[in-house]
């Protein structure tokens, strides 16, 4: 198991990565081109700068996340065998730079989605927090703002505003794109690019849709196990797998995060670990990592995790923002240094106890 953190790029991110080093037991970064667009080829030359920055500061570049996809591969419009070209070029250009995971996600025009940004808690504490009842008050034409109030001034991962200022027309496109024909295009696109990928062992990790149900009237997919199973089976190849995103998944408290995890055995290339408190349905909260700050039984994942032979990278997911850090929401430094600390400590006693059980065996 890889511990990382994500990073978005001097410029971008208010951590460095001169401090993501001293986190004990954090050895690289997942980063992307912050500034690149969905549906352009990314240039050798950024990538290869974006690897020498990380590793010149002593860490590595263990995978992108995102190499987000365009509109036309996702509605399927008639450009999209264009974008897929632009993209298995990108994907050659990073496989040149010795890339092997891209985290990528297949959501109609919105990635993920919260009602707010900066909900205070009772310790002072802010977390990222989902109200349905609330989302169904906006009209997705002003998501946008809702969005970019509390966003401390930082872009949003997913949340690019020049595709946002098109968001009528995006919807137009989607109109017709049901989850079947969803299903479809992600398996067209995966067919097309999967030689690519083998070609270079680059692992493509779909992220799982958050929150886990369709949003503002648009079909969602990779919203179950069962769904995610589907995904692994529709496109047989050993780099067609998963993120497992424990958060995103968790948004309906009827998910059983272990039994998912245990579910996709050899799927998972990456994983996000997080947690949530949940409140009623449609409802809930991000919250600390510590299981009994949250909802979800964290080492009952980490476990999972262990018990499935999982080798992959993993990261803190969304933090707490706390102690004044402005950063971007849900990724700061401190919160989400005190989640790796969390989660390397949970592996060292899983680990530690699993060879202790095996010689009491013996
Ligand atoms: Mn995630």
């Amino acid at each position: 198991m890889d511990m990382t953190l994500r990073w978005f790029g001097t410029g971008y991110d208010s951590v460095t990565l001169e401090q993501i080093r001293q986190i004990p037991g954090v050895k690289g970064v997942i980063s992307t081109l912050y500034d690149s667009k969905p549906g352009e080829v990314w240039e050798v030359e950024k990538i290869r700068a974006l690897k020498k920055e990380v590793e010149d500061a002593g860490l590595a570049l263990m995978g992108i996340e995102s190499v987000n996809i365009h509109d036309a591969i996702k509605a399927a419009t008639p450009e999209r065998d264009q974008y897929i070209d632009n993209y298995i070029q990108t994907l050659i250009n990073l496989g040149e730079e010795g890339i092997h995971l891209v985290c990528y996600n297949f959501m109609p025009v919105f990635d993920w989605t919260r009602s707010d940004l900066a909900k205070e808690r009772a310790d002072g504490s802010t977390v990222l927090s989902y109200d349905q009842e609330l989302i169904d008050t906006i009209d997705p034409g002003n998501m946008m703002e809702s969005i970019d109030e509390k966003a401390n001034g930082f872009i949003l991962p997913g949340w690019e505003p020049d595709r946002m200022a098109k968001i009528k027309e995006l919807f137009q496109m989607y109109q017709d794109v049901n989850e079947e024909v969803l299903f479809e295009n992600l398996k067209y696109f995966l067919e097309r690019i999967m030689p690519t990928c083998e070609k270079y062992d680059i692992k493509m990790a779909i992220h799982p849709d958050d929150p886990a149900w369709s949003v503002f009237g648009l079909s969602r997919i990779m919203t179950s196990k069962e769904k995610l199973l589907r995904l692994v089976n529709m496109v047989d190849s050993p780099c067609n797998g998963v993120t497992l995103c424990t958060g995103s998944l968790a948004s309906n408290p009827e998910h059983d995060i272990p039994d998912i995890i245990r579910s996709l055995k050899g799927k998972i290339f990456f994983a996000h670990v997080r947690n949530v408190i949940h409140h009623e349905a449609g409802k809930f909260d991000e919250a600390a990592h510590l299981s009994s700050d949250g909802s979800l039984d964290m080492f009952e994942i980490m476990k999972a995790l262990y018990d499935i032979g999982f080798d992959g990278v993993i990261r803190p997911d969304h933090g707490r923002a706390i102690w004044g850090e402005v950063a971007m929401p849900g990724y700061g430094l401190y919160d989400r240094a005190l989640g790796a600390a969390y989660l390397n400590g949970l592996w060292e006693s899983i680990v530690k106890m699993s060879k202790s059980c095996i010689q009491t065996e013996l």
